[in-house]
């Protein structure tokens, strides 16, 4: 299932170096209420906001951050606007992720020239503050690579945003930055997505799971993964295959009317800590039966974390050549059944707990049984 783990290409040869994600923006139908959520519930500290105070008339944003980790929530102040037409469709979701560049007007021009569709042409943003260049492509379903150029921008955020704080006590959770963001595809569209990012982003294909990694009873997908020169960047794309029962991909492509980002991995030096903290604050996560613990240890062998937080809060382990991760899967943060986050702490291991599919799948499925689209 390997091809190679190793980012392989050279800084001189990379046409689109990124130095990491700059951020996620999120269409939702209520912004003022989702940032609420992800201060109280994930941690997050509200730097900055965008709305009708600062002059943009169409929308009110909220910037909320954690460590390195930056999430944007945007919502329409009318109808008939490009954003409530995305919340219609797909309800809140991932619209933006927001890469990081040194030169936003070089990775649109070099990812355009390769085929990618031009969603913005390069444009400079500035205020007191100083300036930015930005320019978007688009990529599956309805969403968008933005590529952020900051020149030394000293603001908040982004011009237009003014800084704001949180008006509640925050605590972080100890979440860091993003691992990976994983996108769901439609049927027959993962190999065209994957040689998208190869062709267009001068990404490599990392990893491929096929029918035989990924099997349950019914559960049916393909995965491949897909990272940039420097390794920062990971997008496993995922698509339905045909298996006993409707595949959880199908699921999520059904209720978000499309291709879409499936999960968001968040990485913690201390999981136990940031779990047990999520948990109290009401962040549902999927469950796994208890002999899931029974043999752990003579499958992932020694761990520096005593088994029995591990099992109480329902913390996967899986080990690879390099080492051993420890990740959980909270349940959709919506109503419908799309979007969810990973939370992960690497101690070495650069895989994706290919060894936890099996129990992670099972558990996706009792859910979605419960849902009635099994
Ligand atoms: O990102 C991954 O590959 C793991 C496993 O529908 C995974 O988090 C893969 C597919 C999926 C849910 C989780
Ligand atoms: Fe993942």
């Amino acid at each position: 299932m390997t091809t190679s783990m190793k980012p392989e290409h050279s800084e001189k040869t990379d046409f689109l170096p990124i130095k990491g994600t700059d951020h996620v923006e999120f269409y939702v139908g209520n912004a003022k209420q989702a940032a609420y959520f992800y201060q109280t519930a994930f941690g997050f500290k509200l730097i900055a906001y965008a709305g009708p105070e600062t002059g943009v008339k169409d929308r009110a944003s909220y910037v909320l951050q954690q460590d390195k980790l930056r999430f944007v929530f945007t919502t329409a102040l009318g109808a008939n606007n490009p954003i409530s037409e995305h919340v219609k469709k797909h309800g809140d979701g991932v619209k933006v992720l927001a890469l990081w560049v040194d030169d936003a007007t070089s990775a649109f021009q070099e990812t355009v020239k390769r085929g990618a569709k031009a969603v913005h042409e390069p444009k400079t943003i500035e205020d007191e503050h100083g300036k930015v260049v930005t320019s978007s492509i688009a990529t599956y379903g309805d969403t968008i690579h933005t590529f952020i150029e900051r020149r030394d921008y000293l603001g908040p955020f982004l011009p237009t945003y003014e800084a704001r704080t949180s008006l509640m006590e925050v605590k972080p959770v100890g979440l860091k930055y993003v691992d990976h963001c994983v996108g769901n595809v439609e049927l027959g569209e993962m190999n065209k997505w994957v040689k998208f990012y190869e062709d267009v982003m001068g990404f490599k294909l990392l990893l491929t799971f096929d029918d035989k990694d990924i099997s349950t009873d019914y559960t049916a997908l393909m995965s491949k993964v897909v990272s940039n020169g420097n390794g920062y960047i990971k997008f496993p794309i995922n698509e339905p295959a045909e298996g006993k029962k409707k595949s959880q991909i199908e699921e999520y492509l059904d209720f978000y009317n499309g291709s879409g980002v499936q999960h968001i991995a968040l990485t913690t030096d201390d999981i136990i800590g940031t779990v047990s903290e999520l948990r109290k604050r009401g962040v549902e996560f999927l469950h796994v039966p208890s002999n899931y613990y029974d043999d752990l240890l003579d499958r992932v062998g020694e761990i520096d974390e005593d088994l029995q937080p591990l099992k109480d809060l329902n913390i996967l382990v899986d080990r690879d050549d390099e080492g051993y991760l420890l990740q959980i899967f909270t349940k959709p943060v919506e109503d419908r059944p799309t979007l969810f986050y990973e939370i992960i702490q690497r101690k070495g291991a650069k895989s994706f707990g290919k060894g936890n599919f099996k129990a992670l799948f099972e558990a996706i499925e009792r859910e979605q049984a419960r849902r009635g689209n099994l």
